[in-house]
């Protein structure tokens, strides 16, 4: 049984908490507003924040561009070895960090474990790259000349995170930023900023026992105008924002007109493919993971599933009974597998979709609606629903991060692929088949256009292995594993001459 108040304990959550820490320093201005955090488990205060000022954050970014000029020297792998402590004291933490992330942001404890498990994991990777960032050499067209290239740091990092993965977005950023040699600013979400506090605290504990100094991890607590700041400031070359679309549009413009570089991880539409040859016990289990995960708010949720005609009503059958069985309450109850959504506001534009969407015609398999009284006093449960649509509807085109799930009928694989294709996200997509060709021609050049694309797998629950993103008004951003990490350094080409002479390229003849 989780007893909160010794997790908060543990992790060093305040009653009140300050608006930024550089490091070990923790602070924030006289008369800085303070916001409350509730719970949307139970709607109780967990505790409150102070938010940061404009002023708070310029004394971050001081700290981080002083903690650069020595974090950059350090050689990687030892960069790697204080990352690979970080990862050790995230196993320690798990049961911890895992319970507050259930708590604060409302996803079931396992799914919490679960975040922190990728958090773990990417330590790992990091702690691997940390000797193996690295860049090519080339035959240069001159006698007695080499040339390579190398990958420097780039500086501070800054971090915007969003609230439904509170911590393992963060850390897909900040362990491949560091092991590069970068320092980072984040700025979590003013929904989650205490799940954002206890991993400041965890990965500080680290750096101070190695004697790194302040300023390597830097966390400010703010609202939009914070990271309206961060996507203007030249002393940030990078900017990873990871949000809703429009936010991610926002930010990406503010960075490129300064001509920095973005990485942007913004809404998905994502489906999932069911044809005539797909196993439908196990796409069941993708279907509706991936639907009621999280409450349907993750980016990789499924939202609409692409049925061939032939198996529709025996699949939308099995759907109706699989979301009989769904039970919906506390989160850190392991008996339930579906929380609560993150807060009211969410409520109602859940509820608001699930009106349009009538009014365009769909018809509901399973209803939804808000649930209330006893156990969902908080006001943020709902019921998982179902509704057949056409993909063409304005509701079923737009993400909205709740577990609304679309069914859609199809003729042939082509005309499925183009469903799957025509929304103006792309993120994550799945075909479900013992079909090859099927398989293949959903994976081929003319098949998905997501930066995921799964067989036999559902849409969300991706590996950090792989690179995580997506097109279109997915952003266009690549994170985690794969070559992501070069991003987050800046590539130099060097060629040297070891020659008594100097030889012009492409051959240019240049006297004095
Ligand atoms: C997100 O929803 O922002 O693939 C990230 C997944 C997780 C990450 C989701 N590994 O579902």
């Amino acid at each position: 049984h989780i007893n909160i108040s010794d997790t908060l304990k543990h992790l060093h959550i305040d009653v009140i908490n300050e608006a930024f820490s550089t490091g070990s320093k923790w602070g924030s201005s006289a008369g800085a507003e303070v916001k409350t955090v509730t719970s949307p488990v139970d709607g109780k205060a967990i505790a409150s924040v102070k938010m940061a000022t404009p002023a708070d954050y310029e004394r971050a970014v001081a700290q981080a561009q002083v903690a650069f000029k020595t974090w950059r020297t350090v050689p990687a792998p030892k960069r790697g070895e204080i990352i690979r402590q970080i990862g050790e004291a995230l196993r320690q933490n798990k049961q911890h960090l895992g319970a507050l992330v259930s708590y604060e942001m409302g996803k079931s404890l396992q799914e919490g474990l679960g975040e922190v498990q990728e958090m773990i994991d990417i330590a790992d990777f990091a702690v691997g790259l940390s000797r193996q960032l690295h860049g090519l050499t080339m035959h240069s067209e001159r006698p007695l000349h080499r040339m390579y290239e190398q990958y420097h740091p780039l500086g501070i990092v800054g971090i915007i995170s969003a609230f439904n993965f509170p911590v393992a977005v963060w850390s897909w950023n900040a362990m491949l930023a560091w092991v590069c040699g970068d320092v980072c600013i984040w700025k979590p979400s003013e929904k989650t900023p205490l799940t954002a506090i206890a991993c400041q605290h965890i990965a500080q504990a680290v750096f101070a026992a190695n004697g790194v100094e302040e300023g390597v991890s830097c966390l400010v607590i703010g609202d939009r105008a914070i990271g309206e700041l961060m996507a203007n400031d030249t002393r940030l070359p990078l900017i990873s924002a990871t949000g809703s679309t429009r936010m991610g549009k926002a930010v990406g413009a503010t960075v490129g007109a300064r001509l920095g570089r973005s990485l942007l991880e913004l809404g998905g539409n994502n489906a999932i493919i069911i044809t005539e040859n797909a196993d439908l016990d196990m796409a069941l289990i993708g279907a509706v993971f991936g639907a009621v995960g999280t409450a349907g708010q993750r980016c990789t949720s499924t939202r609409r599933l692409i049925i061939h005609e032939s198996v529709y009503d025996a699949f939308k059958q099995k759907l109706v009974n699989a979301y009989g069985q769904i039970r919906i309450g506390d989160p850190l109850d392991e008996n339930n597998h579906m929380g609560p959504l993150i807060d009211q506001a969410a409520v109602a534009a859940y509820l608001a979709s699930i009106a349009e969407c009538k009014t365009e015609g769909g018809r509901f398999a399973v209803e939804g609606g808000k649930l209330e009284g006893g156990a969902y006093a908080s006001g943020c449960y709902v019921k998982p629903c179902i509704a057949e649509v056409e993909n063409h509807y304005k509701i079923v085109q737009h993400e909205t991060f709740a577990p609304i799930l679309y069914l859609i009928k199809y003729k042939t694989i082509e005309e499925a692929i183009g469903l799957q294709n025509g929304v103006p996200q792309g993120l994550s997509s799945a075909i479900m088949t013992n079909n090859l060709r099927e398989a293949e021609t959903f994976l081929s050049v003319a098949g998905s256009d997501c930066g995921i694309a799964n067989v036999n797998i559902g849409t969300s629950g991706a590996e950090i292995g792989g690179a995580f993103g997506g097109e279109k008004d997915t952003g266009g951003g690549r994170e985690s594993g794969s070559d992501a990490w070069k991003v987050y350094m800046r590539r130099q080409t060097n060629t040297i001459n070891y020659s008594t002479s100097l030889p012009l390229a492409q051959g240019i003849k240049f006297d004095l």
